[in-house]
């Protein structure tokens, strides 16, 4: 099925001329710079049709375009851009679900702030700029805070199940073995006093869940085994979220809050490798109720229990690993547009 999509995506966008001339009036030079380093973001999506909320550019797909007004110097352009984009499409086709897809239940626990239990909040990407007065790119020094980003699940009882469209894959051979990802509204604080864009960071958080929180997975929606607690991150911990980053690669979980200290937006982002942060969730943890290792190939649902006091917990997003195979192929895609732009 894989090679079946991109095959047709191939063929789709290098035979027919009519769609190569409205693929190419779409990607003028600003679309691609804007386009490039977000390859796996949500501006992917602008290419689902069918998934209209998704489409940050107003600007339509299909254009009226007048085929004359095409030189061949441009096509061979064209063609190259199809084929890149084929590679690069394959995200959004095969992984439509990316993010929960849906809430099945919500208790808001302890200590939420008033009006941050909407739990749809929950529901799509991470976000990646703020909207509003005070609202900007979300980084990891600025993360989301509106009640329309993110959910409180709060201190003891709080409690959070969602449902995935497509079923989370148990993948060893996702990145560092992490299948799903959750965000929270941790940011890392700011300790040399520079808030105008110099930001330095001790590696600490100004905000964030601190309460024990039980992550349990479930294929059927009523049978959930948890992940075992010795091994899961702390949710709405680390690694707050960048907006600029890949919200389907985990952050490297070996990384811990001393590896931060002393650096600003740019080695931060070094250390993220790529990824949007989060918190990194493996299938292959879950435990039956006597503590002994189940194997689950996939599960359809998530659900966070928070079981004790503390700071309260607010979620902004799950995100999904995309199969390994998609990686690859959204890799390659990613290389020839890269390939393209240096040739300009
Ligand atoms: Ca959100």
């Amino acid at each position: 099925m894989v090679v079946l999509v991109v095959v047709a995506g191939a063929t789709d966008f290098s035979v027919k001329e009519k769609d190569e001339a409205s693929l190419m009036n779409c990607f003028h030079r600003d679309s691609l710079d804007a386009f490039i380093p977000r390859f796996a973001g949500i501006e992917g999506f602008l290419f689902q049709s069918s998934i209209s909320r998704w489409s940050l550019n107003s600007k339509p797909f299909r254009e009226n375009y007048s085929r004359n007004k095409i030189e061949r110097s441009a096509m061979k352009k064209v063609l190259f851009v199809s084929l890149a984009l084929a590679g690069v499409l394959f995200v959004p086709t095969l992984t439509r679900a990316q993010f929960a897809d849906s809430v099945v239940s919500y208790t808001e626990g302890s200590g939420v702030e008033s009006g941050y239990n909407d739990p749809t909040a929950v529901l799509g990407a991470p976000s990646q700029v703020t909207p509003g007065e005070y609202g900007g790119p979300v980084d990891p020094f600025d993360p989301p805070y509106l009640p329309s980003q993110i959910v409180g699940l709060g201190t003891n009882g709080g409690s959070i199940t969602l449902q995935f469209n497509a079923p989370i894959q148990n993948n060893p051979a996702n990145p560092f073995g992490l299948d799903f990802v959750i965000f929270g509204h941790a940011g890392f604080n700011i300790t040399n006093g520079d808030y105008s864009g110099g930001g330095i960071t001790d590696g600490s958080l100004f905000t964030g869940g601190t309460s024990d929180m039980r992550v349990s997975v479930s294929a059927d929606g009523t049978t959930f085994y948890t992940l075992n607690p010795l091994l899961t991150p702390v949710v709405d911990g680390l690694f707050p979220t960048d907006g600029s980053g890949n919200p389907f690669l985990p952050v490297n979980p070996i990384l811990t809050a001393a590896d931060f200290a002393g650096q600003g937006l740019a080695g931060i982002r070094a250390l993220y490798a790529g990824s949007a942060g989060g918190a990194g969730f493996s299938i292959a943890w879950a435990v039956n109720g006597s503590g002994q290792s189940v194997t689950l190939p996939s599960v359809d649902y998530v659900r966070l229990d928070v079981l004790n006091d503390g700071t309260p917990a607010y979620i902004d997003a799950i995100s999904v690993v995309p199969e390994p195979t998609t990686w690859t192929l959204a890799m390659a895609g990613a290389g020839l547009l890269w390939l393209q732009r240096r040739k300009k």
